[in-house]
This record gives structure tokens, sequence and C-alpha cells, in this order.
């Protein structure tokens, strides 16, 4: 009973902060002006990857050492989505990112046995001083195959053994550590009767440092789709078809200094914040899917600049906005466009369909996906893979 009432509650927040639309999108569109008329920032070129490296997506930072860690998933070294008689040639692989640009690969993931492939996404250092790494096998088979790799470091250094945390999430996409949980985003729940389904699933710290390590199962976690609903699926949002056709639900995550995560759907740019407290999960909309944006990639909040970055796939472009402390039913963020340019190959650091970024002190490090999909700016592949920079003021 609880956890309906719960889900009601969430479900009325979303309708609310609909129907006081109109307001929110008129102080949105004032502040696109604003950043207009103030000059965009232009993307460097931070690094050219190896040959061997078509294609990143993942991207952190070691709370610790401040070491960056990039994920290479290489799905575009073979087949489209699906198409299993076309493997990728090259397998997924971790590489460590330094300040300098310097990329160097420091691990290859092992392949799921079922499809043979590898689809390494987002990732976060755990407490435990591990990365764990979405493995996206939704590209390859769409039968909640996807699932978290605990990749065993030793300090800075991958030791090589790579260990299956969770098993059974559809599109995992995006990971983040918040308060001794593991977050992932799921992008595509598949529930049948909705034209797509955003979740968020939620691992505690006693159950997924273990899992899957010594004599301790894998967590396998059910299909959205079953009830009782898992309990690690701490939110599910129908998402809609966009008009680019794209009904993709949350995809980056990222948690505020006040503990409130951001999320937003890749198919229509819908933002969202969520609070999970004491007395349950508060979900307020606070951007209308393609009003302002409409593709929210990877997501980062930085504090010293107290903002929160989206990497829109869609238009090459980055925005922010300032987390909101008092969040109400009609809340909205003030989106400011940082930076964005037309289709590229991305050879001169020009934003290449921007899928996740970070900011180490003033610099904002940008990676390229240039995997296009229908509808985006970027209308192809285009070698070499690179990350961009942005110099913050
Ligand atoms: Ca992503
Ligand atoms: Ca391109
Ligand atoms: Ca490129």
């Amino acid at each position: 009973m609880k956890r309906i009432s719960l889900i009601a509650f969430s479900a009325i927040c979303v309708f609310l902060s609909h129907s006081l639309f109109t307001q929110a999108e008129e102080t949105g569109a004032k502040s696109v002006e604003k950043a207009a008329v103030k000059s965009l920032a232009k993307a460097k070129l931070f690094a050219k990857l190896p040959a061997d490296m078509n294609g990143p997506d993942g991207l952190t930072v070691s709370p610790k050492t401040g070491a960056i860690f990039l994920t290479v998933p290489n799905f575009n070294s073979g087949g489209r989505a699906n198409d299993p008689k076309v493997p990728k040639k090259l397998p997924g692989v971790l590489a460590k990112v330094g300040l300098d640009g310097k990329v160097e690969k420091v691990l290859e993931f092992p392949p799921l046995e079922a499809t043979g492939q590898t689809g390494c996404m987002g990732l976060t250092f755990a407490s435990d001083g591990n990365l764990y790494v979405c493995d996206n096998q939704y590209f390859f088979n769409t039968d909640h195959k996807s699932r978290v790799l605990r990749v065993i470091m030793d300090g800075d250094k991958p030791t090589g053994k790579v260990e299956v945390a969770v098993e059974g999430l559809n599109l995992a996409n995006a990971a983040a550590w918040h308060n001794n949980k593991l977050y992932v985003s799921d992008t595509f729940l598949d529930i049948p009767g909705k034209t797509g389904a955003g979740g968020i699933w939620a691992f505690p710290a006693n159950e997924i440092l273990k899992a899957g390590s010594g004599d301790k199962p894998t967590i396998k976690v059910k299909p959205a789709a079953e009830e009782p609903r898992d309990k690690h699926l701490l939110v599910v949002i129908e998402a809609k078809k966009s008009e680019r056709g794209d009904n993709a639900g949350f995809d980056g995550i990222t948690f505020s200094s006040d503990g409130t995560l951001y999320t937003g759907n890749f198919g229509d740019g819908t933002l969202y914040a969520i609070r999970f407290t004491r007395v349950g999960t508060r979900i307020y909309e606070i951007h209308k899917g393609e009003s302002i944006i409409k593709c929210c990639d990877g997501i980062y909040y930085d504090k010293r600049t107290d903002k929160v970055y989206i990497n829109d796939s869609q238009k090459n472009a980055i925005w922010a906005f300032k987390p909101i402390r008092r969040l109400t039913r009609n809340s909205k963020a003030k989106l400011e466009l940082i930076a964005e340019n037309g289709d590229t190959d991305g050879a001169d650091g020009s934003l290449d369909q921007p899928c996740e970024c970070v900011v180490v002190g003033k610099k904002m490090i940008i990676v390229n996906f240039d995997w296009p999909f229908p509808g985006l700016v970027n209308t192809k592949y285009d070698e070499p893979s690179t990350l961009s920079v942005i110099e913050l003021p």
C-alpha cells in the first residue's frame, strides 16, 4: 500500500508540474535568449583516441586521486543494433585519461556469453575503491541482458579481475555512487502498454559491494513489467515518443550537493529532479520534453560552478542549469546554452555528439560518442574518436 501511495504522489507531482508549465516555459525561453547574446564557448580538442577506440561513452573521476577513466564500447567497429550477425570487431575497453590528453587502454571487458559482446557505458567509483561499470547489452539483445560489472582496482590500476555484480537490467546506461548506494539508469524498461519507460535502480552498499564476489551471488533483478516490482527499482517514468521518433527514457544521472538526483530522457529531453526522502521518492519534472532541449544524454554536477551540465547529443550542444534548492511542483530549470556547433568530424575538437562530461578544476572534458541516430545534427561517424575540452569561467 505504501508503495502504491508513493507512486501516486510521484504521479501527482509530475502532473501538477505539467499544468503549470506555461509560465515556466517563458522563464526558460528568456534564459536561452540571454545565453545567445553571451558568446558561446568553443569546444577545443582535448584528445584524439587511438585507432582501436571507435566511439567512447562513459567518463568518471576518482574521488580519491582525481584520475580520470573512460569507457569505449567500440559500437562503431561493427554492425548496428540488434544484428548479431554483424558483431563488433573490437571489444569494449576501459582507458585512463591524463590531463595532458593521453588516453591509454588499461582493461578489456569480458563479453557476455549469450551475445559474445561488450557494451561498457556509464561508470563510477564506489566506496570500496572499485569501478562499477554499466554493460549495456540492449544493442545486441533486448531481453534484459545488461549487467553491472565490478572492475577490481588497486588504487588507479585495474587488477585485471572483473566480477558481475548485477544481471537482468535492460539498457544499463549511467551509474552514480551516492550516500552508500549505487544508482543505475535504465533507458528502456520495455513495459507492455507503455510507449517507453525509463527506470532508476538503486543497490545499497551492503548488497552491491560483495555481490558476485567469492561465494556471494550476483544480484539478479526482475524485469520491470513483473509484479511485484523488484525492490531495487525505485523510479519508473513513462517516456513518450519524440518528434524524431525516439522513445528513450532516463540517460545520464548525477547528484547535486543537497542529494537531489538529476536525470533526463534521451528521447525527448524531459528533465527530472528526484529526491529520496524518508517518506518516499518525490519526482519533479523540471523541463518539459522538446520545449527547449530535445535530448539529454550524460549529465554532470560540478560543485565549483554549482551547475548541472547536460550533453545534448541531438544538437551537438552543452547546456547548464543551477540546481533548484526549493523544489516545488512548478519548479523549472533555467537552461543556459554553453556551447553548440554544427555537424563535424570532430577533428578540431568541435562537439561530435557529446554524451558525457566531467569537470576537473576549470576544464570540462567532454566525450564525443559519434554514433549517429536518426534526427541528430551528427550525420556520420568519422575517425578519429575524440574528447573535447571547454574552459569554464
Ligand atoms: Ca549515456
Ligand atoms: Ca561525426
Ligand atoms: Ca568523429
